[in-house]
């Protein structure tokens, strides 16, 4: 198929509340869609940076900057027969994975939308629904947030994300234990300690936690392999995974013993199915994690997700967690602990063009 046009916009969401972790609090979402246009369809995909480069060094500005002088240019008038081959676009482009998975995500709902079957199939999915969890922000006593746990249990979450940081790790994640004592509990640090606070992450174990997430920095695999020597409590690597060889370096050395994956993080949903391939291969648990999404970037999320190996819940929450309204129609849904995977073409969700366009703040568009 040729890609005739690419349209990308800057849209403002506001969450339903402020979501702090170790690494920001995130108070406002710079959102930014991506559309390719081709045989009379459109592809559609969110990148996923941040306005702040916290996560990563990639921002809603440097994905703009990367998108809109680099790649989208290139893109117009490409003819891929697989969606990933529209990363030739992209070839001379170091880094940047989250602006680089916007368009070959786009490219994917298109192409799925020319074959007229869902993303998820396309991709070799094999669930029609998939597990999902809650990621909790910090930012509340103990005690409220133990009351905003409680809530979303009723909600009917499999299991419950917290993050945490140097000051507010044990005590808080003991007081959630003594409250929930059957509660799948994890807890996701984004990097906040080093491997000489071992001895306080070993505390940890005492919980049953399922796992800790990110605890040290970003692709210190070497720390990370001594630190999980250390303690029980498996570690997940998020931050740390972008490529393939990360992977096998965690692999290989014992950084991790469960990996959080997510399309935009590592270059789009070829390069993530590639991921899952080889970390289920070497019997790593992994589960899809999430970027603060609109309901088109939560779409691509559960199309990841219901690829075989994705057994773990993911951060995938349905859609009135995060936003007052969603940008698609249906909205997203968490139904006894499982969310569905859309069966209609592409990511097999309406996306309100409409509202879209009004809320727009810049665009560009190409071809
Ligand atoms: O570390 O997993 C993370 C949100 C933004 C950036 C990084 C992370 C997160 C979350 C929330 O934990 C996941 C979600 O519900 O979208
Ligand atoms: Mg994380």
């Amino acid at each position: 198929m040729r890609i005739e046009r690419a349209v990308l916009r800057e849209i403002p969401l506001t969450p339903t509340e402020p979501f702090q972790s170790s690494a920001g609090t995130v108070t406002h979402r710079r959102v930014l869609l991506l559309t390719l246009e081709g045989e009379g369809l459109e592809g559609w995909s969110e990148c996923v940076a941040l306005g702040a480069p916290t996560y990563s060094y990639e921002t809603t500005d440097t994905a703009w900057h990367i998108l809109t002088e680099m790649i989208l240019p290139r893109t117009v008038g490409l003819d891929v027969t697989e969606p990933q081959a529209v990363l030739r676009a992209a070839r001379d482009v170091r880094g940047h994975p989250m602006a680089k998975a916007a368009v070959e995500m786009a490219a994917w709902d298109l192409a799925a939308k020319a074959k007229g079957v869902a993303l998820a199939v396309m991709l070799g999915g094999t669930r029609s629904v998939v597990p999902v969890g809650v990621s909790v922000g910090m930012g509340s006593t103990p005690e409220e947030l133990g009351d905003a746990i409680a809530g979303y249990l009723d909600d009917g979450y499999a299991r419950v994300k917290v993050k945490i940081g140097p000051g507010r790790d044990v005590v808080v994640l003991a007081a959630l234990r003594e409250r929930f004592p059957e509660l799948a509990l994890w807890a996701d640090a984004n990097c906040a300690y080093s491997l000489t606070d071992a001895p306080r992450l070993k505390e940890l174990d005492a919980l049953g936690l399922e796992m800790i997430e990110e605890p040290l920095a970003a692709g210190a695999f070497l720390s990370y392999a001594r630190l999980q020597e250390q303690i029980e409590t498996p570690i997940c690597l998020d931050e740390s995974i972008v490529t393939e060889s990360d992977a096998a370096l965690a692999v290989q050395l014992g950084s991790c013993r469960i990996v959080n994956l997510k399309a935009g993080r590592v270059g789009g949903l070829a390069a993530g199915r590639r991921l899952h391939d080889l970390l289920t291969e070497a019997s790593v648990p992994v589960w899809c994690g999430g970027m603060l999404e609109s309901g088109v970037g939560r779409a691509h999320n559960l199309a990841l997700a219901s690829l075989p190996g994705f057994d773990l819940p993911g951060d995938i929450s349905a859609s009135r967690r995060y936003w007052e309204r969603d940008v698609v129609t249906p909205e997203f849904e968490v139904v006894s602990e499982e969310m569905a995977v859309p069966t209609g073409p592409g990511i097999g969700v309406a996306v309100d063009v409409e509202r879209i366009v009004a809320l727009t703040v810049r665009s560009a568009a190409f071809g």
